[in-house]
């Protein structure tokens, strides 16, 4: 399949190919959450839902490979260094207790990804301490084993967890597409410069495309 894409077309076949939904989580989309805790106005980023929602359920229609990954740390913060506790000023910090339960701690209301987008038997679901997705996860040896050599990125926040994710996947030698109306940032500035980096100089991290130009092909 060859879908229009900047900087160029986008070729993949759905047989290898992972959708892969970055930090979609109540912790970062709605009030009270860790999103809210930093100081950001958290309501821009429930405006990626509908597409989203409109680009996994084709995707699962193909019956394509669909990865959710989740910003989140152990009960007893072993996996949160103190680097990343204690940076910045927040009202709550990671681990403390909110309106949805303890700030990024797995298991904890606030740290499910949200009702529109849920994980379904035969998704991986990725749980990572970082920004990134393939640091402290099988992430990559999972992909390996499925046989996905391409990746399709949605989700938030643009220039944080899903531009650390699609470096690190550019590196591990994916060839990776970010659907740019279904990424979202707390600073629109942000968002138009990640996308605009990340397919500078040839598709130097990737390709960027609008979701109808994949959604046309499936
Ligand atoms: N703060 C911010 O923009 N993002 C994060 O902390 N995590 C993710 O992007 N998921």
């Amino acid at each position: 399949m060859k879908i229009k894409a900047q900087p160029f077309p986008y070729k993949f076949e759905v047989s290898s190919t992972a959708l892969v939904i970055i930090d979609m989580q109540r912790d970062f989309i709605e009030p009270g959450g860790f999103g809210h805790a930093l100081g950001n106005d958290v309501s821009l980023l429930a405006g990626i839902v509908p597409a989203c929602q409109a680009v996994l359920s084709a995707w699962r229609a193909a019956g394509a490979l669909v990865v959710h990954t989740r910003e989140s740390h152990l009960a007893d913060l072993s996996d949160c260094p103190p680097s990343k506790l204690n940076r910045g000023n927040p009202t709550l910090r990671i681990g403390d207790i909110g309106p949805m339960g303890r700030i990024l701690v797995a298991g904890e209301p606030g740290n499910q990804i949200i009702a529109e987008l849920s994980p379904m038997a035969g998704d991986i679901v990725i749980d990572k301490p970082g920004k990134g997705a393939f640091y402290a996860t099988p992430l990559h040896q999972l992909l390996q084993q499925a046989g996905i050599t391409h990746l399709v990125f949605m989700g938030v926040t643009t220039e944080v967890c899903v531009q650390s994710s699609m470096r690190e996947a550019n590196d591990r030698g994916y060839d990776c597409l970010l659907l740019a109306d279904c990424t979202e940032s707390y600073f629109p500035s942000f968002k138009t410069a990640t996308l605009e980096m990340m397919r500078a100089q040839g598709g130097i991290v990737g390709w960027t495309a609008q979701s109808l130009d994949l959604l046309t092909v499936l």
